[in-house]
């Protein structure tokens, strides 16, 4: 059944991404979803797309915000990939809140696609999965993934490493909460945006975080004021996107090694990796015992 739904995926088929997608959320089959990836990574030589994650406060408007971009995007003749790690995101019908659709659905559009993951506790585990998700968007041929994150302050961290640019969100009149931005959010955030810009009291947010942003120790943060609801500075937000120094340079550096680390595996052990289900496959059935099974394991990878 994997192979099969690879071999699909492979001829960008939607629905075997999606059920890969779940298998992978699943925490199922990783392994050999990874081999097949880092297989057809080595075949594949166009550039990997940026990744975009989009995180802040509950009710900062996350969702609209990425979906407004999506459209920007597709708009610019760009397909984009959406993770959306909010199991209510209304970005995909949001089916505990259906009155919160902000997107309109487009089943017939190939170049959007939209996923929700069910949050999930320890954020390790989500890292991780999400990583892998995020290979398969890249793999089937999105040029841009976007990530919608909960703008939980823990988490955020893991998102440094997932995403190439971090975008946080802020609204206005939230004065208080701006202490707490200040001390996780702005560190791992590359833009920071003044969402909600149509309210009264964006530009004095948006003076309140410049002014943040000038204690010692703080990187370069590009801020912008921006609107969903009035459609204004999205195409200003993209470009600001775009010019962030993508984190190639640190991760993206740490990434590639690894990801030519894996193709090397990949293609060192392909023919043992075939034969390790096997032995499973005759400990299960009780034909070999712990001890044999893993002496039988060993030798595979010693030989
Ligand atoms: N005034 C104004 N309201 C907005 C704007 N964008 C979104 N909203 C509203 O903000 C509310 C929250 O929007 P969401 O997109 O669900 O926010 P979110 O950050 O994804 O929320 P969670 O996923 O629940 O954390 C909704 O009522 C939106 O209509 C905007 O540009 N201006
Ligand atoms: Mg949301």
């Amino acid at each position: 059944m994997l192979d099969d739904l690879l071999a699909r995926f492979g001829k960008r088929d939607r629905l075997a991404l999606a059920r890969l997608l779940t298998l992978v959320a699943r925490g199922e089959h990783l392994d050999a979803i990874r081999l097949a990836l880092a297989a057809a990574d080595s075949a594949a030589s166009r550039p990997a797309p940026p990744v975009v994650a989009l995180t802040g406060n509950a009710g900062v408007g996350k969702s609209t915000l990425v979906g407004k971009l999506a459209e920007y995007l597709r708009g610019q003749g760009q397909s984009v990939a959406v993770l959306a790690c909010d199991p209510q995101s209304p970005l995909t019908g949001g089916a505990l809140l259906g009155d919160r659709v902000r997107m309109p659905s487009r089943p017939d559009d190939l170049g959007l696609y939209i996923r929700s993951l069910a949050a999930v506790s320890g954020n390790q585990a989500v890292a991780e999965h999400v990583e892998l998700m995020i290979r398969l968007l890249a793999g089937f041929g999105f040029d841009v993934i976007l990530l919608e994150t909960v703008g939980a302050g823990q988490g955020d961290t893991a998102v440094r490493e997932l995403a190439d640019v971090v975008v946080l969100l802020v609204q206005p009149e939230t004065g208080d909460e701006l202490q707490w931005e200040k001390a996780g959010l702005l560190e791992v955030a590359d833009v920071v945006v003044v969402h909600k810009a149509d309210l009264a009291g964006a530009e004095r947010m948006e003076s309140q975080v410049r002014e943040l942003l000038t204690l010692p120790g703080c990187r370069e943060i590009t801020v912008l004021r921006v609107s969903s609801t009035k459609q204004q500075g999205l195409a200003e937000l993209w470009a600001a996107i775009l010019a962030c120094p993508r984190h190639d340079a640190r991760v993206g550096d740490a990434r590639a090694l690894l990801r030519r680390a894996q193709q090397v595996l990949a293609e060192r052990f392909a023919d043992r990796v075939q034969r390790v289900g096997p032995v499973v496959d005759r400990w299960k059935r009780h034909e070999l015992d712990e001890a044999q099974a893993a002496d039988e394991l060993l030798q595979l990878l010693i030989r």
